[in-house]
């Protein structure tokens, strides 16, 4: 089908198949490697932790990271590909142990917004001006650990830094309710929306909204989205899918939930998302059990499910629907929806 939407995903959603219990069962692919496959599976936007796109950035000055990152971006105009945000790896360090921007301790939070900064930098770098910010362990085990309120005020100054870094740099807050810690400050688009008109730019704070953060959070991904839509707050999004309150699952999109899917193309495909160049994020994990030749399908199999979803969504008899919703019918409407995504009419 034609359409207007472009796809992206992470160098992170290549994996060795490693879970917290138990090792790689895969072999690794070189970062050159999976920038061949980009293409062939249908994406040409790459999402970049800061590491990703410059290894070891903590042991560089501004020049050798912008150096780095210079030579990145020759490798992806050669390849035909755009980086479609960089965001700061801020959970692996010691220094992040207790958080980043929520950490206890002064130094460390000093630490995760220079982190931050360079983040930006490399951003510029890659010619993009989204930030993701996903708020790994900002949060607590133990509600006592750490002031609540304060940490809303350390989040609003670390964002803050960075916008005044760059006047021109959007910061995408990515909520997700737990893992790895217990509670997190930001668990809903609503939080990371209210975060956002603390901030001293709000215009330039928006959301990118995972599909499974928003099922953790026992919420509906597609009316998160509505949320931020009306907002004007969605910058970009991370589809995937999640079975249950389990632990972060980054299923294929529409693997697990069709009509769940089909809800969150409908709201994307009726306000014209992506029309201003905001692509379509996945985030996903292929399964542990794949060999490494088909360890990529998951990539191919969500476009193609989008794309498929966007089809029923277009080919949806919208007087049809309308009349049911006038007649309160909606146990026909039910049917409508189930026999469209059965293929029936
Ligand atoms: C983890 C997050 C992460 C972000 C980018 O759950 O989804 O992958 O998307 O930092
Ligand atoms: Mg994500």
């Amino acid at each position: 089908m034609q359409s207007h939407y472009r796809f992206s995903f992470g160098p992170w959603n290549i994996h060795e198949g490693a879970d917290s219990f138990g090792p790689a069962v895969r072999d690794s692919m070189t970062f050159g490697e999976k920038l061949k496959l980009f293409r062939k599976l249908g994406y040409e936007g790459i999402q970049f932790h800061d590491d990703d796109a410059v290894p070891d950035l903590n042991g560089l000055d501004g020049a050798g990271i912008a150096k780095q990152a210079k030579k990145l971006m020759e490798v992806l105009d050669g390849e035909g590909l755009v980086a479609e945000f960089v965001a700061p790896r801020l959970w692996e360090d010691a220094r992040t142990i207790d958080g980043a921007y929520t950490s206890n301790d002064p130094a460390c939070r000093a630490y995760a917004i220079r982190r931050s900064l360079m983040t930006v930098d490399i951003a510029n770098e890659l010619g993009t001006k989204l930030v993701v910010l996903w708020l790994a362990r900002e949060g607590t085990y133990v509600r006592e650990a750490k002031d609540s309120k304060k940490a809303v005020d350390y989040l609003v100054e670390a964002i803050d830094s960075m916008l005044a870094h760059d006047p021109a740099i959007r910061i995408a807050i990515e909520p997700k309710p737990n893992e790895p810690v217990d509670h997190t400050y930001i668990p809903t688009t609503g939080h990371a929306i209210a975060l956002g008109h603390l901030c001293s730019d709000p215009s330039r704070v928006g959301v990118n909204i995972e599909s499974a953060h928003a099922i953790l959070a026992g919420l509906d991904p597609s009316d998160e989205m509505g949320f931020a839509l009306a907002h004007k707050k969605l910058f970009t999004v991370h589809l995937n899918d999640q079975n249950g309150l389990k632990f972060d699952e980054d299923r294929s999109f529409g693997s697990i939930d069709l009509r769940r899917a089909f809800n969150q193309v409908r709201i994307l495909d009726k306000y014209g998302y992506g029309k201003k160049g905001e692509f379509v994020g996945l985030d996903i994990k292929a399964m542990r059990t794949q060999k490494l030749e088909a360890s990529t399908k998951h990539l191919s199999n969500s476009r193609t499910f989008f794309l498929q979803l966007l089809e029923v969504v277009r080919g949806l008899d919208q007087k049809a629907v309308d009349g049911l919703i006038a007649e309160r019918d909606y146990e026909g409407l039910d049917l409508l929806i189930v026999n469209a995504l059965m293929g029936k009419r």
